[in-house]
């Protein structure tokens, strides 16, 4: 069933959203009025400036609060299938099991310049994040976290010292696209060891979709949010697919709760 759908702010289908943004000036009453003029611009009816705060001497932030008159049909977009089953605990060790007789090594690091480890530490650590463990919980994994600013050579040495089948790359912080420019070097630097074909390439960070990865050469890309146990999935998934387990298995595996 198709209905339309409008912000609610102060009364149901009023459109009332809330934006932020920065803008290049001096906090002052002129820095308000080209807020509001951006709103309105923007198709904002009735812009409000609700917050203004000064970011530094020449730059301001604001919190700005106004109608859209734009509405939207969740029942008319198309929207993309899951592409790997999200599968339970046990069937992810069993899988793994299966599929390897050994455990899974997986290395991972932040690369570039990045001294973000949170994003990584939450896929990795035992601790996990949002109420879910990390990899570190599967008996079945080897996880290896070599930290942040970690470069494409010491990742390559890491894959061959311990002999990965997967290596996870974080990038949190961006400027100009860096987050991009260094999965690319990691890319670069396996595929010229003549490593990357053998190895489940994944990416990670908040500024990332899971469409990138094509273009990066990696085989999976996850953004904001994500949980370690869909990464735990997406990896036994994987392998249980290249050492030739049937979909049928795999597929079974997902539905035992
Ligand atoms: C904590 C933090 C720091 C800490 C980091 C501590 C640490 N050990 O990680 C410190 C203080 C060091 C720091 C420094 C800086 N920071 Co900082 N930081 C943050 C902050 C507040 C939280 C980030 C975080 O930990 N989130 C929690 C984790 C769990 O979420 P996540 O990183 O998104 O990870 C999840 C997913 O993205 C995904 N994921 C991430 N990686 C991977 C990898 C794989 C393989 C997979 C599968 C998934 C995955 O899974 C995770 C769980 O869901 C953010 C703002 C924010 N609220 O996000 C700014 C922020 C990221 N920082 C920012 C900036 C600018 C900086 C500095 C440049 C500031 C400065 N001028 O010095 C420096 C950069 C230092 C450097 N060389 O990198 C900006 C980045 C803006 C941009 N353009 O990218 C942000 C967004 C703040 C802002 N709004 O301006 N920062």
């Amino acid at each position: 069933m198709s209905a339309l759908l409008r912000p609610y702010g102060d009364a149901t289908g009023d459109g009332r959203v809330q934006l932020s943004f920065t803008l290049p000036i001096a906090s002052s009453e002129r820095a308000r009025q080209a807020a509001l003029e951006l709103a309105r611009k923007m198709g904002f009816a009735e812009p409000q400036v609700v917050h203004m705060k000064e970011m530094g001497p020449d730059f301001s932030f604001f919190i700005v609060y106004g109608a859209t008159a734009h509405s939207v049909d969740p029942a008319g977009l198309t929207v993309a299938e899951p592409d790997f089953p999200l599968l339970p605990s046990p069937e992810i060790n069993r899988i793994i099991r299966d599929s390897l007789k050994r455990q899974l090594v997986v290395v991972g690091a932040c690369t570039g310049t990045d001294a973000h480890t949170l994003g990584l530490d939450a896929i990795l650590s035992m601790k996990g994040f949002a109420g879910d463990k990390g990899l570190e919980y599967w008996q079945e994994m080897r996880i290896v976290n070599m930290g942040a600013q970690v470069s494409p050579g010491e990742i390559v040495a890491a894959v061959d010292e311990h002999a990965a089948d997967a290596v996870l790359v974080s990038q949190v912080v961006t400027q100009r696209d860096a987050h991009i420019f260094h999965l690319q070097e990691v890319h670069a630097a396996l595929t010229e060891a003549g490593l990357r074909d053998r190895l489940i390439l994944v990416g990670g960070g908040p500024r990332f979709s899971p469409d990138q990865a094509p273009a990066l050469g990696f085989d999976r890309i996850f953004g904001r949010g994500t949980k370690p146990s869909e990464v735990a999935s997406y990896l036994a998934w994987k392998v249980g697919r290249r050492a030739g387990l049937s979909e049928a298995d795999l597929t079974r595996a997902a539905t035992l709760a």
